[in-house]
């Protein structure tokens, strides 16, 4: 499909793991930082995304995506040949599904609800609480995730490619942070460094997590 796309983002939030497929994909992207919550691009995103999430994918046709996997699957489709999801030849389909659904179901929305603990606990004395335990169990799925990954690298599935690298070399930056990886999760922090200086993205991820 022709045609520019324009991503919404913000720096060194889910947007980088879109930024960074349209990277591989070599699609045609203008990106579109959205920094503070008091600006004309702000206004912008609302009118596309009501809850003022970034990654906001527009495409050519002017379709507004929202939701970083679903974005991953429809970039996918459009170009197979970037690998960001497994080939359902061998093993790896099933076993990447089942971590993708993990990160977007259950890491990335902990963030969601600890990052603004007051705002789902209003009026509770130590919303904080709900940052903890949203904390402990993005862990627990971190250490089971790096349970899963190859352990001799470079990438989650051994010599093959796919989204979740990236998905773990962004989201590495994020609580529990890179130092909590290099020593609970040292597959996951190898990959982490591997995708940063993979020659497409080291330029992306340099700018965003600098
Ligand atoms: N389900 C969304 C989550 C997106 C999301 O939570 N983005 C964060 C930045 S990494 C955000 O915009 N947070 C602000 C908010 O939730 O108000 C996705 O998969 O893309």
């Amino acid at each position: 499909m022709s045609g520019t796309y324009t991503l919404f983002g913000r720096k060194g939030c889910g947007s980088a793991i879109v930024a960074a497929a349209l990277k591989l994909t070599r699609l045609p992207y203008h990106y579109q930082e959205v920094d503070e919550a008091d600006c004309p691009e702000y206004d912008r995103l609302l009118k596309l995304n009501p809850l003022g999430q970034v990654p906001v994918l527009l495409l050519p046709d002017g379709t507004v995506m929202t939701e970083t996997a679903a974005i991953l699957v429809l970039l996918h489709l459009r170009w197979p040949l970037a690998g960001l999801i497994p080939s359902s030849e061998g093993g790896h389909l099933p076993v990447f599904l089942r971590w993708i659904m993990v990160i977007n179901a259950q890491i990335y929305p902990s963030f969601t609800y600890g990052d603004q603990p007051e705002k789902w606990l209003p009026g509770v004395d130590n919303p904080k609480v709900l940052t903890d335990t949203t904390d402990g169990l993005r862990k627990k799925l971190w250490l089971q995730i790096e349970a899963a990954a190859d352990a001799n690298g470079p990438w989650f599935f051994g010599a093959t490619f796919c989204a979740l690298d990236i998905y773990i070399a962004v989201m590495h930056h994020w609580r529990p942070g890179p130092v909590w990886f290099a020593e609970y999760a040292p597959r996951l922090e190898a990959i982490a460094k591997n995708v940063a200086r993979h020659p497409r993205l080291e330029t992306l991820f340099r700018e965003q997590f600098s």
